[in-house]
């Protein structure tokens, strides 16, 4: 497996993971599929990450599935789509929606395909405004996967997403950014200071709670009203019971800045 597929590192609670397969626009080949399932196992068992920055090398963020891997020239090609997302995309879904820390998404160019519902399953998703998404199944006759027919209702809307999935027209960042696809578009040379910025704030604020925040509205879309309210009493509860949330109560007293330690 190649180590390199994503490059992977960590300082002050962030972990930084970029796609890194610059001259096929981050494609996935089965690799990369692995190697970031290994990196995000491994992040949600590492207490001293308290935020995920997730980009791309190069001028794209990611351009979705191999194609060359899907139908080489000269090899048979891939057998079983059904087969070949569940292991190569649903883990990292799940994994990304499951983890207990915040994913800030720092699209740095073209998101296509799996790569585009890649981002819209992180947390926080700012995009350079050179950026683009593209639903590109349709253009080859599939279908969106990925989480795309979940995540993209739910942000923008049916109408938009029916457009999105069915005519695979390529949407700028800044409109994105309107439809409330994403959290912001910004130019690409305060990328870096913006997407990243709000994962290294992130890894400074009161971790648990996050990770309640993100139970939550994960549960939101398919509870009822009397479930999110209760899930609600127990998060707030367990929040209550965190070292942070007496950090910030007594910083507030003290009229100071709280030093959250994520405990
Ligand atoms: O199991 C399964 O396989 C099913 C799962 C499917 C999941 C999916 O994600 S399906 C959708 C797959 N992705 C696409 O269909 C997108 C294909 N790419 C494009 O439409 C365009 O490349 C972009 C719109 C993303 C960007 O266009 P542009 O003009 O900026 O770049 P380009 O010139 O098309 O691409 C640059 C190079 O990247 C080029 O290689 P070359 O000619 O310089 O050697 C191109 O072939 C390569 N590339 C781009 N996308 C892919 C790719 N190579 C392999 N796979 C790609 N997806």
């Amino acid at each position: 497996m190649s180590q390199d597929s994503i490059r992977f590192e960590c300082a002050d609670g962030v972990a930084r993971m970029t796609l890194n397969r610059p001259d096929v626009l981050n494609s996935f080949d089965r690799a990369m599929s692995a190697r970031l399932q290994e990196v995000l196992h491994a992040v949600s068992l590492d207490e001293t990450v308290r935020a995920v920055y997730l980009t791309g090398a190069g001028r794209a963020f990611c351009a979705g599935q191999d194609l060359a891997e899907a139908a080489p020239k000269d090899a048979e090609p891939i057998a079983d789509f059904a087969e070949h997302v569940r292991r190569m995309y649903n883990p990292i879904v799940l994994a990304l929606r499951g983890l207990d820390k915040p994913v800030v998404c720092g699209v740095n160019g073209v998101a296509a395909g799996a790569g585009a519902n890649l981002a819209f399953a992180c947390d926080l998703v700012v995009a350079a405004q050179e950026a683009s998404f593209i639903q590109a199944f349709i253009k080859i006759g599939l279908v969106p996967d990925t989480g795309g027919t979940f995540f993209l209702p739910r942000l923008a809307g049916t109408a938009q997403a029916t457009a999105l999935a069915m005519l695979g027209e390529k949407m700028s960042a800044e409109r994105a950014a309107e439809i409330g696809l994403i959290y912001k578009a910004c130019p690409g040379a305060a990328l870096e200071e913006t997407a990243f910025g709000l994962a290294r704030q992130l890894a400074t604020q009161p971790t648990r709670a996050l990770a309640l925040i993100k139970r939550m509205l994960n549960a939101s879309s398919g509870a009822t009203l009397e479930a999110q309210l209760e899930l609600e009493a127990e998060c707030q509860g367990e929040a209550g019971r965190t070292a942070d949330y007496a950090e910030g109560v007594r910083a507030f007293h003290e009229k100071r800045s709280p030093a959250f330690t994520g405990k």
